[in-house]
C-alpha cells in the first residue's frame, strides 16, 4: 500500500537530541580542555554545528544537547550561536547537563542513559518522533528522509547506516539487512566484522543516530534501566534488542546526504584521531572539496565572532605574504609569511619568514619570524617563538612533541612552554 500523501513535514513533529557528552580521546590534547563536539572545524565552525546544522536544514526545530565531559567550551559555543529558536514559534532548544545522578566516577555510563536521564523534560514536550544523534561527524543529511522511511516502514527504530571498508569497521556497531532493509543481525564493534553480501571487502555500519517514536523510546528506555544486565548503550544493548524483539529498519545514508554542486559523493567522517582531524581539515583546501561548505541551499550554522577580513602584507623588506591553496579565516594576518595548503582558523598572525605548509591553524595563533611548520595541527592561542622548526626532524618532534603515527604533530601551548625546560 503506497503511504498516504504528508500535508507536512516530519520533521515539524521531531526533536533531535544530539549527544555531546564523549570525550573523544584519540584526539588527545585537543581534546583535553573540550569535548569532541566542541572542537573546531573546517575554519569558521566546530564539529558539533554539522549535526545541528542538518537537523535545522532538515527542517527540525527542538534541538536538546546532552553534554558531560568537559563541556564548558561547548556550553558557551551553543550559548552563543544557537540561540535564535524561539518558544512562541514552537520550537526550543535545550542544553541538557549531566545528571547530578551520575557520580564523578561513573561518568560514562553509556548513551541510552544520557537520555533516560532526561525523559522527564523530554516528555514535557509532546513530539512525535526523536531523532537521536551523535554530536561528533562532519556529514550533511536531511533528516527528512529518514523520518519518512520510518513512518513508512513502521519501524520501532530506524538506524542510519553507511557501506564502509571492512578493515575500517570494527569500532562500529556493524549490521545485516533484508532486501526490504529490515535489520536481522546487529553487532556492536565487532572484532572480525562480518562482510556484506556480495561485497566481500564491505561492511554495513551503524552512523549512531536513531530515529524512534518517542513513546516507544521512553518505555524501552525504561525497561532497559532496570535491567541489571545492561550497559544502557544505544549500540550495545537497546538496538540488538529491538533487532531481536521488534522491527528494526536500517536507512542508507546514500539516499539522504545532502550533495550540491560537484559534490558528488556521500561524504561522511569520524574525525576521530588526530590524523583524521588533520586529513578533514586540509581536504577542503582541494581544488574540488569533498565536502561543500559553500553550499548555500544547506548552509553551516554556528557562531562565527566577529572580526576583521583576513589580511596580507608585504612586511619592511617588501616580502610578500602570501596564501595558495589554502582557507584564510577572518582576523588574520599574514605578514611577509608564506602560507601553503593550510587552514587558518579565526585571528591568527603569522609574521615575516614563517613558513606552514599542510597546517592546521586553530584560532588565535601566533607564529613568530623564521618558524617553519609543515604536517602540524596546532591548538588555540598557541604562540609558536622565532625559529621554531617542526615537521622537519622526526625525532626533535617526537620528543617535543605529540606525532602520530602519519607523522602529523599536534602542538600546544603547554608543550612549548616545554621547550626550554
Ligand atoms: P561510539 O562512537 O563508540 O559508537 P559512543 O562513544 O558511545 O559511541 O558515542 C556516541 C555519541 O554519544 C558521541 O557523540 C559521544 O560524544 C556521545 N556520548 C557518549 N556518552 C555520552 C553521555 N553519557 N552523555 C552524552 N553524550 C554521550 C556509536 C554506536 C555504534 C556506531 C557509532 C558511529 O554505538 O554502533 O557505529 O556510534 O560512530
Ligand atoms: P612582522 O614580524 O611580519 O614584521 P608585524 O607584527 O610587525 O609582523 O606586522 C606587520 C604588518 O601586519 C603591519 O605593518 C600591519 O600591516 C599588519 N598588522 C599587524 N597588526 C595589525 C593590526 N592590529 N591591524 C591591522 N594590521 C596589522
Amino acid at each position: 500500500m503506497a503511504p498516504a500523501a504528508r500535508t507536512e513535514p516530519l520533521s515539524r513533529h521531531a526533536l533531535a537530541f544530539v549527544l555531546a557528552g564523549g570525550r573523544g580521546s584519540r584526539l588527545l590534547e585537543l581534546t583535553d580542555r573540550r569535548a569532541k563536539p566542541a572542537v573546531y572545524f573546517g575554519g569558521k565552525s566546530r564539529i558539533i554545528d554539522f549535526a545541528l546544522s542538518n537537523a535545522v536544514n532538515s527542517g527540525i526545530r527542538r534541538i536538546a544537547v546532552a553534554t558531560q565531559y568537559k563541556a564548558h567550551s561547548l556550553i558557551r559555543h551553543l550559548q552563543m550561536g544557537w540561540n535564535f529558536f524561539r518558544p512562541e514559534r514552537n520550537e526550543s532548544f535545550d542544553i541538557l547537563p549531566a545528571s547530578q545522578r551520575v557520580s564523578e566516577t561513573m561518568w560514562y555510563v553509556g548513551t541510552a542513559d544520557a537520555v533516560y536521564q532526561n525523559i522527564d523534560i523530554l516528555e514535557t514536550y509532546n513530539t512525535k518522533y526523536i531523532v537521536v544523534l551523535a554530536g561528533d561527524h562532519i556529514y550533511k543529511m536531511d533528516y527528512e528522509l529518514m523520518l519518512q522511511q520510518h513512518v513508512d516502514q513502521r519501524a520501532d527504530v530506524t538506524v542510519g547506516c553507511l557501506e564502509m571498508p571492512r578493515e575500517e569497521s570494527s569500532g562500529f556497531g556493524v549490521m545485516h539487512i533484508n532486501e526490504d532493509d529490515t535489520i536481522r543481525d546487529f553487532i556492536e564493534k565487532p572484532a572480525d566484522p562480518p562482510p556484506m553480501p556480495g561485497k566481500p571487502d564491505k561492511s554495513l555500519a551503524s552512523m549512531g543516530i536513531y530515529v524512534f517514536d518517542a513513546k516507544f523510546l521512553f518505555e524501552e528506555l525504561k525497561r532497559d534501566a532496570g535491567d541489571p544486565n545492561s550497559n544502557h548503550d544505544f549500540g550495545r544493548d537497546i538496538i540488538p534488542y529491538i533487532v531481536k524483539n521488534g522491527r528494526a529498519v536500517a536507512h542508507q545514508f546514500s539516499r539522504s546526504c545532502v550533495r550540491a554542486g560537484h559534490d558528488q559523493t556521500s561524504y561522511w567522517r569520524d574525525v576521530g584521531t588526530v590524523d583524521a582531524y588533520w586529513a578533514a581539515n586540509l581536504d577542503l583546501t582541494d581544488v574540488v572539496p569533498e565536502l561543500d561548505l559553500y553550499d548555500r541551499s544547506w548552509p553551516l550554522w554556528t557562531y562565527s565572532e566577529i572580526t576583521p577580513p583576513a589580511k596580507f602584507v608585504h612586511d619592511t623588506d617588501g616580502r610578500r605574504g602570501e596564501a595558495t591553496c589554502s582557507l584564510v579565516s577572518g582576523g588574520c594576518i599574514v605578514s611577509g609569511a608564506q602560507v601553503q595548503r593550510s587552514l587558518l582558523f579565526t585571528g591568527s598572525h603569522l609574521h615575516s619568514y614563517a613558513k606552514v605548509h599542510n597546517a592546521v591553524l586553530l584560532p588565535y595563533v601566533n607564529v613568530a619570524r623564521h618558524a617553519r611548520l609543515t604536517n602540524v595541527v596546532v591548538d588555540r592561542g598557541v604562540q609558536i617563538p622565532e625559529g621554531l622548526v617542526v615537521g622537519e626532524d622526526p625525532e626533535f618532534d617526537a620528543k617535543r612533541f605529540r606525532t602520530t603515527e602519519n607523522g602529523v604533530t599536534l602542538i600546544t601551548q603547554p608543550m612549548i612552554d616545554g621547550l626550554n625546560s
